[in-house]
């Protein structure tokens, strides 16, 4: 490195601004996906929701929750779809309502496979997944927690048409105005239960060696890029979440391997949960388990970190070249002025875990934020 790259690194804060694809972010702090169960009748976002992530529009940039692309992909109570008429419509006023901010949003597509339940599946049949295993655990559905089931394992003639679920929600989230997509390959869902060898015992092209097992990431990768162009997707993978059960023998492999692949496309970013989802914050031990600056090392493109950051790591992390982005879950829902707060050291609203996933405005649209720049104590309600 020479004088000039380590005086650009060593400057690099969290409001330094960062082209991503066709965009100019005014900083890099990132609003992470977050679950929070208050689509409207039908799964359609309301105007509710539309509130909530205008609140957060001076994000460098908002990623939704995440949004099922079919009827199948449904695994919680009260999430978005993106898979029909009514709900490009409901996305569209939120997509409206942060663009008249000047924010910019990506839509998470998400496809849960077998962390479904039939009571979610149309005509109440089996969830799908790669193998017919069930997770240890329990689905939350409309009437309360019901055990896992064993889900069926996809035919390999239906493969190509679970990727044909991902093109035509990409096509209605373009069709919705939001800036991009972002693939959940994340968290024990359908495509991470594909990646890993603890959910996918399959013998044919899609399952057995890496290769294989990689297969349906790079095809869903490529369909979705076709409708939005390779620089308005990103993807986020969590190598060593074990939450939903998942297990691989060998995650650096396998992860760094993911990476490497993806760097055909030219993505806009690669999202990464440096921790598992079970833990409440990031620990010495946990990064002792995984190589994460191998893995930016693996991919070319631009790198966001996730997991229990704050404003100190987080700047921590850029200043060292650990990330070229953060995202940010549990500080954004709890503060809709994150990036002002940071900016003048300002406290922070604690998050209520009491109202996370489901229920009213009532600990969604109603942190507060600050008032005056002085940064006092007194703060308003966001009208
Ligand atoms: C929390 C509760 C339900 C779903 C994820 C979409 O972990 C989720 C999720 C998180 O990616």
């Amino acid at each position: 490195m020479n004088n000039a790259q380590a005086a650009r690194l060593t400057d690099t804060d969290l409001f330094t601004p960062l082209r991503l694809g066709p965009y100019v972010l005014p900083n890099r702090i990132v609003m992470a996906p977050l679950t929070r169960n208050r689509a409207g009748p039908g799964n359609v976002p309301q105007a509710m929701n539309a509130r909530y992530y205008a609140q957060r529009a001076s994000a460098g940039l908002i990623i939704t929750e995440a949004t099922q692309i079919s009827p199948q992909g449904v695994g919680y109570p009260n999430t978005p779809g993106i898979h029909n008429a009514a709900q490009v419509e409901g996305w569209r006023q939120v997509t409206q309502a942060v663009h008249e901010r000047d924010g910019r949003i990506v839509l998470q597509l998400w496809h849960v496979g077998r962390i479904s339940h039939p009571s979610f599946q149309p005509h109440g049949v089996l969830p799908v997944a790669p193998s017919a295993i069930r997770p240890a655990g329990e689905a939350y559905t409309y009437v309360g927690l019901k055990p896992f089931v064993t889900p069926r394992a996809l035919g390999l003639d239906e493969i190509s048409g679970v990727v044909d679920q991902y093109r035509t929600a990409a096509q209605y989230a373009l069709a919705a105005g939001f800036d991009g997509a972002e693939i959940h390959a994340a968290n024990g869902y359908l495509i991470d239960q594909f990646l890993r060898d603890g959910t996918n015992h399959r013998t044919d092209r899609y399952g057995g060696s890496l290769v294989n097992r990689v297969r349906f990431l790079l095809e869903v990768t490529e369909a979705v890029a076709k409708v939005w162009g390779t620089d308005r997707v990103g993807l986020r993978i969590s190598p060593v979440g074990a939450f939903n059960d998942m297990s691989d023998s060998d995650p650096e492999t396998t992860f760094n391997y993911v990476a490497g692949q993806l760097n055909r496309f030219g993505l806009a970013y690669l999202h990464v949960v440096e921790g598992d989802e079970g833990r409440e914050s990031q620990t010495l031990e946990l990064a002792g388990t995984f190589d994460f600056k191998r893995l930016r090392r693996s991919f070319s493109g631009l790198y966001m970190s996730n997991f229990g950051y704050t404003l100190a790591s987080a700047t921590a992390a850029l200043r060292a070249g650990g990330a070229d982005l953060v995202s940010f879950g549990k500080l954004f829902l709890a503060n809709p002025d994150l990036p002002e707060r940071f900016a003048r050291g300002a406290p922070l609203n604690e998050p209520d875990h009491t109202t996370f996933y489901g229920g009213d405005a009532q600990g969604y649209t109603d942190y507060p934020a600050l008032t005056n720049l002085r940064g006092s104590a007194s703060a308003v309600r966001f009208t």
